[in-house]
């Protein structure tokens, strides 16, 4: 066997064995949710003949040719009875990318289809793509939203870093062609922009994160609700914050809606990221809330603090200190899958059920907003767990 069949035979190996590894979930949790052993997508899971010319004439040393840093923050969607992930795959060239990754549980053996999503432009071609939401809509398209980045055309000479960010939206019927609408028009920058899954008062309704600047959400005062009457050419004309920002909380810098939220008999249940600022950079967690089903920009519930937040090797990666998700599934038994990426490098599901994370929206302790609140609150379960254990 030549030296190149070697390589690639072991290289083949390697991947087959990553792609085939079984996900295990781990013992110990807070009843809430259950994580598991591996992350489900990584750079690794990148098919070979992305990366590698193939062939021993063009390529005598098996050298990698296109690099993938980071496979993260991935719409989700269940299709055909097979969970569907449209990740964001970012290769060493700092691009990102959307391509699909399937899965028969939703929990192991994820595996990329043969190429990544051809993605239209519009006549203001994107520079970088990212962070897709998939809603399969009841007027029978599934949408996807997604950010769009653009240099700054104002950006002062030498400022290389300034960018416009704004809400890019494809649809599609089979996931492999997908129509390119135009942007969403709104007054300000956004991203995080999500398409809520049924018609209100006959328009189409997103939640969105209006924003000042490009990192700065500055008077933004939160997550936003606007309605919009065609979606061929999206325009809000009205953003109503629906979930605010508030001093000294896990979202005190800003917060964006995650995928759209699930509808459950007791309101819609959403998922969502919160940021606040520290010596260590910005530190992304993830929060639910609860709206009312008749009026789903009526807050019912939200408790207090952090759902899940970044931890152990999670805490480390390209961004560190980030967890972020823009996917999660809802099985008609009732279990959820929670698509979340850690550090802006890779994949990973936990589980949990309507059932438990209503009890815990509903159940869970609201922000007091002060220590001293907080201390009444551990009291009041302090003096109730006692009159229980007499
Ligand atoms: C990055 C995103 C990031 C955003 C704001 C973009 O250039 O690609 O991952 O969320 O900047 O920091
Ligand atoms: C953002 C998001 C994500 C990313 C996060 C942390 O603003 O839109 O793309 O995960 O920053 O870098």
């Amino acid at each position: 066997m030549t030296e190149f069949m070697k390589a690639l035979k072991s290289l083949k190996a390697q991947h087959e064995e990553l792609l085939s590894k079984k996900n295990e979930k781990l013992s110990f949790g807070n009843g809430i949710f259950d994580r598991y052993e591996n992350p489900i997508v990584t750079a690794g899971h990148a098919p070979i003949e992305w990366r590698y010319d193939l062939n021993p004439e063009t390529n005598p040393y098996l050298l990698e040719r296109i690099g993938i840093n980071a496979t993260l923050n991935a719409g989700a969607i269940k299709w055909n009875g097979r969970y569907i992930l449209v990740v964001r795959v970012e290769g060493n060239d700092r691009k990102s990318f959307f391509a699909v990754a399937e899965s028969s549980n939703g929990i192991d053996n994820f595996q990329f289809w043969d190429e990544p999503i051809t993605l239209p432009e519009t006549e203001n071609p994107d520079t970088n793509v990212y962070d897709m939401r998939l809603t399969a809509h009841e007027d029978g398209w599934i949408y996807g939203i997604f950010c769009s980045e653009r240099k700054d055309p104002n950006a002062p000479e030498g400022d290389l870093s300034a960018a416009v960010a704004a809400a890019g939206i494809v649809r599609t019927k089979d996931l492999l062609t997908w129509e390119r609408l135009p942007d969403l028009k709104t007054k300000s920058q956004q991203r995080n922009v999500v398409l809520h899954p049924e018609f209100v008062d006959g328009k189409y309704a997103l939640y969105t994160r209006p924003q000042d600047g490009f990192i700065d959400t500055g008077s933004g005062g939160g997550i936003g609700w606007g309605l919009v009457d065609d979606i061929t050419h999206a325009e809000v004309k009205e953003e109503k914050i629906i979930n605010f920002r508030y001093y000294h909380t896990i979202k005190e810098l800003k917060n964006g809606e995650g995928p759209h939220p699930i509808k459950t008999e007791k309101g819609w249940l959403h998922l969502a990221h919160g940021v606040r600022n520290c010596a260590a950079g910005l530190r992304y967690v993830l929060y639910l809330y609860l709206t009312d089903l008749e009026n789903p920009t009526k807050l019912i519930a939200e408790p207090a603090g952090h759902f899940m937040a970044p931890q152990g090797e999670e805490r480390i990666g390209d961004v560190s200190n980030v967890l972020f998700s823009n996917g999660w599934i809802a099985d008609e038994d009732g279990k959820v899958f929670i698509y979340y990426a850690s550090s802006d490098t890779r994949m990973h599901v936990a589980t949990s059920t309507i059932d438990k994370l209503l009890d815990y929206c509903l159940n869970t302790p609201s922000d007091g907003y002060r220590s001293v609140i907080s201390v009444q609150t551990i009291k009041l379960m302090v003096a109730k767990n006692k009159t229980y254990q007499k």
